[in-house]
């Protein structure tokens, strides 16, 4: 085919793509993640400022903006998620942060077809993809075509958003499959990583839900190490249940599911730097596919950038709280929020970059000052034969390796 060469350029930027994830909004109080809607709100309202006036807005919450997976039904955490589940988990998240729905009202209200907000879904918020959920939030916010639930991905132009959990092998799912029959029901068709932790980890936020939310990973089970033992001896008890490798065996013949693999899963709740299992391969996509200039991703918690020839990859952070622990484990320190600002005239991606700015503090009463608090708790749930299992464990990796 015969193409006129031309150079392609990029002219003044008609449209903002203000780019959020991992928000994690939970069912509020103390096991909530993200206790801080009405600063999010603010954030939000900052794009209503007469300078971004002659620009079109797209927020994009690029995945786990609602913390589904951890909100519980009816005091347990169901694996079969049905609609009605994922309606009730999701009208109570909506109701823990009404300023998070106020403030997209407002900006929706205030700028009219020149507004748009994007959902797409991320491995807390896979219940996004039932369109009982969708109504939902559209009930919230505006029931026309400016709020737009994608699924995994979308594309505006030359810019690519996807959450980033479908490029994690542990918890990506089928991606024209996000339901399954099940006795006659159709229910969420969850990676096999997010069913084992909703069997194992989840049942024990009442405990550890801060402890999730500290940094560095091993220096938190270096200093509180009856964590470690008790999520090792949880994961092993589950997988010696046979009835569960039945069920994923029968489900997904082809990826089997080995002990390494779950104690992984359960490990990175709250003993591994969530970098080792999931570093996605952002220099070869940018080299090998030039369609996109721009893919933005979230998931790991840790904004980053990746850049080849002119083609980027920029990673937002969490907005969920988290925080730095110093090496005695006495001070926390909030980590800052990241999101992405993405300029872009037509289809052509002019400028991108991270806004980074200090995390509002959650309020009193909703942390726990010491991190060493949750001691006798997690020693009265540990069994006896913890440290036992842990050997078990330890050789049958030893003897898997000299295989
Ligand atoms: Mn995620």
């Amino acid at each position: 085919m015969h193409r006129t060469p031309r150079v392609r350029s990029r002219g003044r930027p008609d449209r903002l793509v203000v780019v959020l994830s991992d928000i994690e909004m939970g069912a509020g109080g103390a096991l909530d993640d993200f206790p801080n809607s009405p600063w999010l709100g603010d954030v939000l309202r900052r794009y209503l400022d007469p300078r971004y006036d002659d620009v079109a807005l797209d927020l994009v919450f690029n995945g786990d903006t609602f913390d589904l997976l951890k909100t519980s039904h009816k005091d347990t955490w169901p694996h079969h998620v049905t609609s009605d589940v994922a309606v009730a988990k999701m009208s109570r998240v909506a109701a823990a942060h009404p300023a998070f729905f106020a403030a997209l009202r407002e900006v929706l209200a205030r700028r009219g077809s020149r507004a748009a907000v994007h959902f797409v879904a991320g491995n807390h918020d896979l219940d996004l993809f039932f369109p009982e959920v969708q109504e939902v939030v559209r009930g919230l916010t505006a029931k026309d075509e400016r709020v737009r639930f994608h699924g995994h991905q979308f594309e505006l132009g030359r810019a690519f958003f996807e959450h980033g959990s479908q490029l994690d092998p542990l918890f990506r799912v089928e991606v024209d499959q996000p339901f399954l029959e099940h006795k006659g029901e159709k229910i969420l068709n969850l990676a096999w990583a997010s069913v084992a932790l909703l069997d194992v980890v989840i049942p024990l936020q009442p405990l550890l839900h801060h402890h999730d939310r500290l940094k560095p990973k091993k220096l938190v089970l270096e200093l509180v190490p009856e964590v470690k033992e008790l999520l090792t001896s949880l994961a092993w008890s589950y997988w010696t249940r046979d009835w569960w490798r039945d069920y994923f065996g029968a489900k997904n013949p082809v990826k089997r599911v080995n002990w390494t693999m779950l104690k992984e899963v359960v490990w990175r709740f709250a003993a591994m730097d969530v970098e080792v299992g999931t570093q996605a391969d952002f220099q070869r996509m940018m080299t090998e596919d030039d369609r996109y200039d721009l893919r933005m991703v979230g998931h790991v918690h840790e904004p980053g950038w990746w850049s080849f020839s002119g083609r980027r990859v920029l990673r937002t952070g969490a907005l969920r709280d988290e925080f730095v622990i110093d090496a005695d484990g006495l001070v926390q320190t909030p980590v800052n929020k990241t999101w992405a600002e993405v300029w872009m005239s037509g289809d052509e991606v002019v400028r991108a970059y991270l806004v980074d700015e200090p995390s509002p503090l959650r309020p009193p009463g909703t942390m726990p000052l010491s991190i060493f608090d949750v001691i006798p708790g997690v020693r009265a749930l540990l069994r006896p034969d913890a440290a036992r299992l842990e050997e078990i464990s330890a050789q049958e990796e030893q003897e898997r390796k000299e295989k």
